[in-house]
């Protein structure tokens, strides 16, 4: 009875501050200028789906920033599931972020003194359960992906204004997400997703080197795919190839794996989810489901 009374509790810096009161400076650059990183990840069950390539990306990212995240990678862990327990969840979206900190009115990050670390434990739904079921409409974006010699998605930054822009155009057309190409005119990402594109026997999927992030969805979905005997090939993926492909998906840790029906007003397939792509939903939800394959907390 106590705990549903009680506020959703968010760590910040060591300390766990209720929901109403949790905080940061205004003076910090993650706010100011985006200069941070962060991580979501979920939990099933009490089992926190692939915690351990979280947190290397989330050092990964830190590493390419030069941003030393003042916790080592066991107490960032630990923060993690205090967080998740002192919230009694056992089906979570975890937010970690790790921002340059307190810094003045300047870009250079020289006077920001101790990063900030928060963490947020709560739910996500990047698209309705029904939408997501259907499959959804999506068009391709007039906004190109960050390059890879600039602010690429590689690295999980506080950065999104890119993908906002994309998803400010898919809302303003009545879309439900948006599709990036690369300022070359391959297939990237979406906003905060992966990738997949069926084309008779073949899976394939848009490459890192193309400025997409390396989701983690995305490599369990190839797992899971290997093992129903599918291949998934990285390799450039053309507007016209997309078009005509017979089936379509998107995967990432809020979208999970969400067939793809329309782009740009071209049909995919019969404009129905596809079978290969349902059979991988189902697959991947017990995958996610078995305690195997994250960390156990409760
Ligand atoms: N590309 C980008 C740009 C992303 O931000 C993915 C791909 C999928 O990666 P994972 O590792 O999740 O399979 C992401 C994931 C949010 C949110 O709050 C964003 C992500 C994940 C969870 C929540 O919008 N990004």
């Amino acid at each position: 009875m106590v705990k549903s009374l009680q506020e959703p509790l968010v760590y910040i810096d060591g300390e766990f501050v209720p929901k109403s009161k949790a905080a940061i400076s205004v003076f910090d650059h993650g706010l100011l200028y985006g200069d941070g990183v962060f991580e979501g990840i979920r939990a099933y069950n009490g089992s926190i789906f692939k915690f351990k390539e979280h947190l290397d990306r989330l050092y990964a990212s830190a590493h390419s920033l030069l941003l030393k995240i003042p916790l080592s990678r066991d107490e960032m862990k630990a923060a993690v599931i205090e967080t998740l327990k002192r919230n009694s969840m056992k089906d979570a979206y975890i937010r970690l972020v790790v921002t340059r900190g307190v810094g003045d009115l300047g870009v250079d990050p020289k006077k920001c003194a101790k990063p900030t670390v928060f963490i947020i434990v709560g739910s996500i739904s990047v698209v309705p359960k029904e939408v997501a079921e259907k499959g959804i409409k999506t068009m391709i974006t007039w906004v190109r992906r960050d390059p890879v010699d600039g602010t690429s998605h590689e690295v999980k930054s506080l950065n999104y204004l890119n993908s906002i822009l994309a998803k400010l155009e898919a809302n303003t057309y009545g879309m439900d997400e948006a599709i990036f190409l690369t300022s070359q005119g391959y297939l990237c990402e979406g906003t905060a997703e992966n990738i997949f594109v069926i084309m008779g026997n073949d899976m394939w999927s848009p490459p890192a080197y193309t400025g997409a992030l390396p989701g983690i969805t995305k490599t369990a979905v190839t797992e899971v795919a290997n093992k129903l005997g599918l291949k998934v090939e990285e390799r450039l993926i053309t507007a016209h190839e997309l078009f005509n492909a017979n089936e379509v998906f998107f995967t990432g840790t809020g979208a999970e794996v969400i067939p793809v029906t329309e782009v740009n007003g071209r049909k995919i397939g019969d404009g129905k989810p596809g079978m290969v792509t349902l059979k991988i939903g189902s697959e991947f939800r017990k995958y996610a489901a078995d305690p195997a394959n994250g960390e156990k907390y409760a």
